[in-house]
């Protein structure tokens, strides 16, 4: 199987020599001594793409109108959820925020189900009654798809006692913001995940900014790896634009819960190159910023480089897989479009009303 290079003999003594231990760190670049194969960067490159032709799509209907409502991108931070997904189970969940295309497309939900959730149709996710931030699926484990800024912790945590409860070998995967990271109910969650020892891995998604507020000007601490210190829940940060290290990282967190050793925190560094929403004017930060990023440091882009410079694909291999995102996408957003719109009679179904 074709690796992208193998790790020195000298190395391997050494790593043994000093067992690792898992505690709150920094993760040393490295990720060109790590191993995957072939077929698992490519898939990889498939699905970053998916979700980032997914978007473009997705912000190309709202600028028609066809898509209403609040509609958060997630166009920049594709290499956290492919990176982490990559060892999950499928008895494993996932619980995220409002800016959710790309969780749920990694977690296998149709593409064409989720754009005709965007574009308010039967054919969507919640039957066109929910739209970008309320989507679920019992079969692909996805608990959502919040409004409620860091909500997703406790309800995550939650979600992970069940696993522990009914001793079924899963972990939560449980997304939050930079911007949530300041919430009182995180830390509420961390308490009890390590008293209980939850499995659950939790993914502070740190694109820099929350809303139009950088990270620096709301927190106290910005090296949110840390958070967990004082609860023993220990941390990594992560370089989340580059897949190799959300790799590396999801497989040591996933391991870290399935020991039944409790929570582990996660900082994915990343970035986000759309505004806030599609409705953000975005004078907090420079144009500039945003261009050196996408040119610097894009997860697709460096994949992309990685493979060819490796040889483990061509450029026509790829130029196929680009071809093929490209059919499935346009194939979601003609069902999107073409899925009626749901029947006044659905605005009495589905809904609790508490007398
Ligand atoms: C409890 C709550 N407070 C405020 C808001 C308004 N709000 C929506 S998104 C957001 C910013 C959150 O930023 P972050 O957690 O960094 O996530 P990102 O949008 O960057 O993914 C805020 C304040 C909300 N939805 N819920
Ligand atoms: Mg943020």
């Amino acid at each position: 199987m074709a690796t992208i290079s193998k790790r020195s003999a000298r190395g391997a003594a050494e790593r043994s020599a000093s067992p690792r231990k898992t505690s709150t760190r920094k993760r040393p670049t490295a990720a060109s001594k790590i191993p995957y194969t072939a077929e698992e960067l490519l898939r990889d490159y498939r699905q970053m793409l998916l979700i980032r032709r997914f978007e473009e799509k997705a912000g190309q209907l709202y600028g028609m109108g066809l898509i209403g409502g609040f509609c958060h991108l997630y166009i920049g931070q594709e290499a956290v959820v492919v990176g982490l997904q990559a060892s999950a189970s499928d008895k494993d969940t996932l619980i995220t925020s409002y800016r959710d295309h790309g969780h749920m497309l990694a977690c296998g939900m149709d593409p064409r189900g989720v754009m005709a959730e965007l574009t308010g149709r039967v054919g969507g996710y919640s039957k066109g009654k929910g739209g970008s931030m309320h989507m679920f699926s019992r079969e692909a484990n996805f608990f959502g798809g919040h409004g409620i800024v860091g909500a997703t912790v406790p309800l995550g945590t939650g979600l992970a006692f069940s696993h522990r409860y009914n001793e079924d070998g899963g972990v939560c995967y449980c997304y939050f913001g930079d911007g949530a990271a300041n919430q009182g109910q995180v830390y509420e969650s961390f308490n009890m995940a390590n008293l209980w020892k939850l499995p659950v891995v939790y993914v502070v998604e740190n694109n820099m900014y929350g809303m139009g507020t950088s990270l620096a000007r709301a927190s106290a601490q910005t090296e949110l790896y840390k958070r967990g210190e004082s609860f023993g829940i220990p941390g990594l940060q992560v370089n989340g634009m580059d897949i190799l290290e959300t790799r590396h990282a999801g497989a040591e967190a996933a391991a870290h819960c399935r020991a039944g050793k409790g929570p582990i925190l996660v900082e994915m560094k990343t970035y986000r190159y759309r505004g806030h929403s599609m409705s953000d004017p975005a004078k907090y930060r420079t144009k500039e910023e945003v261009s050196k990023m996408r040119k610097e440091s894009d997860p697709i882009d460096s994949l992309r480089k990685v493979l060819v410079d490796n040889k483990m694909a061509d450029e026509a291999a790829l130029k196929e897989i680009d071809r093929e995102v490209k059919a499935i996408i346009t194939e979601a957003a003609d069902f999107a479009q073409q899925s009626p719109e749901p029947d006044p009679s659905e605005l009495y179904t589905d809904i609790l009303v508490e007398a």
